[in-house]
């Protein structure tokens, strides 16, 4: 699995000759690497990503770079990331099989993954922009994060082998220290690399800057984050980390993986469909998207229930781990104990998803990487305005997460702020 020879960067150039002899991807797409076309197709911020085609079929061939790709070799980030992701692969197809790529080899020495070429998938996000429907996205991603998050925890796992994961994953220093900085710290102060549409937002951007509760809540988070090591987590589980089709949905990239709080992937997540719903007003014409609105609001709210009702139901079947074990509650005789348990783990995750939610909106509006759903609206005034309304949402359901009770009264707030005119 792991090669010997010093890390070297791929180019469509140099892929076939590199990896011609590996028999994991010659055998799926054919043995003639001279006939082998590569497109290096990658759009995400870190990585090189291969598509390569040969006579009997393609690949995905993924390679980690020593920096960020974003910002460029300034920014030094270490190849181990590719171990984390192999890795957090194998879990998720384990605890929720066919949520995932299929892996055909990895190399730990060049940081590459071979994997399964997911084709027609198009990225989530790329879809919902387009204004695509999927009529299955929430409940693929609800039972994936159920499934994932339950079975990656001490709810579920034998104790002693979530400690040794954990002890795997907690050197995935430098990607948590991105999420740590990126997410939590930076839209909140005038960090180096921060970037918003200006002038249009630097009033807003300022009021948020000094806001006192605002900034306690976005570190309390940043606390929840870094100290409770709950399930494995994706990690970076957004709308570009998933592809789908009109009837499949898969996630990919899960490179930041790590032992956090569970209701960072679904917060992460219905954050992302939040900020489809804000930003659709720049990408439609005489009211055409009334209808994504209403689907995208949908969605957060079936994710929600779907999520809760697998979970809920992996409480009552599959609760094998040491957490609030089975000798307590049900071999007493006592199932309402359980089910009380269960509400309240619950109602912790919904009211911490939210408080994710909120910083999640802001750091795409606010901090370093951005979201094609906003950027590509090229009127910078429209975008400004839509921009600021999912600022305004997120403050608001960071903030007051703890007096927030259902996904509805979210949406409808949300619903709210989308109609207001004022920027
Ligand atoms: C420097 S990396 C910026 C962002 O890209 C990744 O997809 C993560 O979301 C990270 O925060
Ligand atoms: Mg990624």
């Amino acid at each position: 699995m792991t090669g010997t020879k010093p890390f070297e960067a791929l180019s469509v150039e140099t892929l076939p000759k590199r990896l011609g002899e590996n028999a994991a991807l010659s055998e799926r797409i054919g043995k003639d690497a001279s006939r082998w076309t590569v497109r290096e197709v990658g759009d995400g911020n870190l990585n090189l990503v291969f598509i390569v085609e040969g006579d009997k079929g393609a690949a995905v061939v993924k390679q980690a770079l020593p920096y960020v790709r974003l910002v460029g070799d300034s920014w030094p980030l270490p190849l181990k990331r590719s171990f984390f992701e192999y890795h957090a692969l194998t879990r998720q197809e384990r605890r929720a099989p066919g949520s995932v790529p299929a892996i055909y080899h990895f190399d730990e020495a060049q940081a590459l993954i071979v994997m399964e070429y997911l084709s027609p998938h198009v990225i989530l996000r790329r879809a919902l922009i387009d204004g695509r429907e999927l009529p299955n996205i929430a409940r693929d991603i609800g039972l994936f994060m159920a499934r994932t998050l339950f079975r990656g925890s001490d709810l579920s796992m034998v104790t002693k082998e979530r400690k040794a994961d954990l002890a795997l994953f907690a050197d995935n220093v430098e990607l948590c220290d991105i999420t740590e900085n990126l997410v939590f710290s930076d839209p909140y102060f005038d960090a180096e690399m921060n970037r918003h549409t200006s002038p249009q937002l630097d009033g807003v951007v300022a009021e948020l800057r000094a806001d006192r509760d605002l900034k306690v809540e976005a570190q309390r988070l940043k606390h929840l984050f870094a100290a409770n090591a709950e399930t494995l987590l994706h990690g970076d589980l957004h709308s570009g980390s998933i592809m789908v089709t009109d009837t499949e949905t898969r996630m990919i990239d899960p490179e930041f993986a790590f032992y956090g709080p569970i209701a960072f992937d679904v917060g992460m997540l219905l954050a992302n469909f939040w900020m489809a719903f804000f930003s659709q007003r720049g990408h439609e014409e005489n009211g055409s998207r009334d209808s994504m609105r209403a689907y995208l609001l949908n969605v957060t709210a079936e994710t929600w229930a779907i999520f809760r009702a697998e979970f809920s139901q992996l409480w009552r079947t599959e609760r094998t781990g040491m957490l609030y074990h089975r000798s307590l509650f049900e071999d007493q005789g006592d199932r309402l104990a359980a089910e009380q348990a269960l509400d309240h783990v619950l109602s912790g995750i919904w009211t911490d998803l939210l408080g994710f939610a909120g910083i999640e909106v802001h750091r795409r509006i606010l901090g370093l990487a951005h979201n094609a759903d906003f950027e590509t609206i090229a009127d910078e005034n429209l975008r400004a305005t839509c921009e600021a309304k999912a600022l305004r949402f997120g403050r608001h359901i960071a903030v007051n997460r703890r007096q927030i009770h259902s996904i509805d009264e979210v949406n409808t707030l949300a619903a709210l702020i989308e109609q207001e005119s004022r920027i």
